[in-house]
């Protein structure tokens, strides 16, 4: 875990991605995508990775990945916040039930191991969510209750709606809500590609994926409007970093 006594007071550094859709190829997915994330936020130093939903393909994971993927997490040292998704939804029979998932203590999974909010008082930050909890169609944008931390982050998977044509898809989120969260930040997942949505206040971004997007989100927060910025995920700037 990160020394909260490195960090100026109250600055908060936050990676933000989604979509990794681990256990595509079964036993033999080699987790690349989750160590070329994990690397870029230990690069910038994250105090906490979000994963904004279908961090895993489906919850039929093969438990010898499952274990990888715990060890990848807790090795990490940094807080890991998980929001099922609609491919990975808090069913009984979760990935996120299984193989110890949410056992390390950095690791938080809303609907899991908390509610609908994971609290990290060590670095005044609270992460409220809606977990799919099966996979049906519902409104995946909680409105969070009067913020208790100095920071607080929304986590939501679902399909921001841009017009009336995108009103036939499921889990839509409405600019009217992501408005009224009045959150620092809005992590979503769902989308394949980095977007900032809405034109309000509220910072609303997607991370797309790391493989269509190349990137994940680097959150700065320190009490004014958060700065938002993108770091290549891709294996060969990765790389270059590391040898810098
Ligand atoms: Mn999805």
């Amino acid at each position: 875990m990160p020394d909260s006594s490195s960090r100026a007071a109250g600055e908060l550094t936050v990676v933000h991605t989604s979509d990794l859709h681990l256990g595509t190829r079964g036993e033999r997915d080699d987790l690349e995508v989750l160590r070329l994330v994990l690397t870029a936020a230990q690069h910038v130093s994250a105090d906490a990775l979000l994963l904004a939903g279908d961090i895993f393909d489906t919850n039929r994971i093969p438990l010898a990945v499952l274990d990888r993927v715990v060890r990848m997490l807790a090795d990490a040292s940094m807080h890991v916040v998980i929001l099922p998704g609609n491919h990975d939804p808090a069913t009984a029979d979760s990935a996120y039930r299984k193989g110890g998932l949410g056992d390390p203590e950095n690791v938080h999974v809303l609907g899991v191991t908390c509610n609908d909010t994971a609290l990290l008082p060590t670095l005044e930050l609270e992460i409220c969510g809606k977990p799919h909890m099966d996979y049906v169609d519902m409104a995946p944008l909680l409105l969070p209750d009067r913020r208790a931390s100095r920071h607080q982050i929304v986590m939501a998977h679902g399909h921001f709606v841009r017009s009336d044509y995108d009103l036939h898809r499921s889990w839509l989120l409405h600019e009217t809500d992501l408005e009224a969260t009045r959150a620092d930040y809005v992590a979503l997942g769902h989308w394949e590609v980095a977007q900032r949505v809405g034109s309000g206040d509220v910072q609303a971004h997607y991370s797309g994926s790391p493989y269509r997007a190349g990137t994940v989100n680097v959150v700065r927060l320190d009490g004014s409007a958060p700065a938002v910025s993108r770091l290549s995920v891709r294996r060969e700037d990765v790389e270059d970093r590391r040898r810098e």
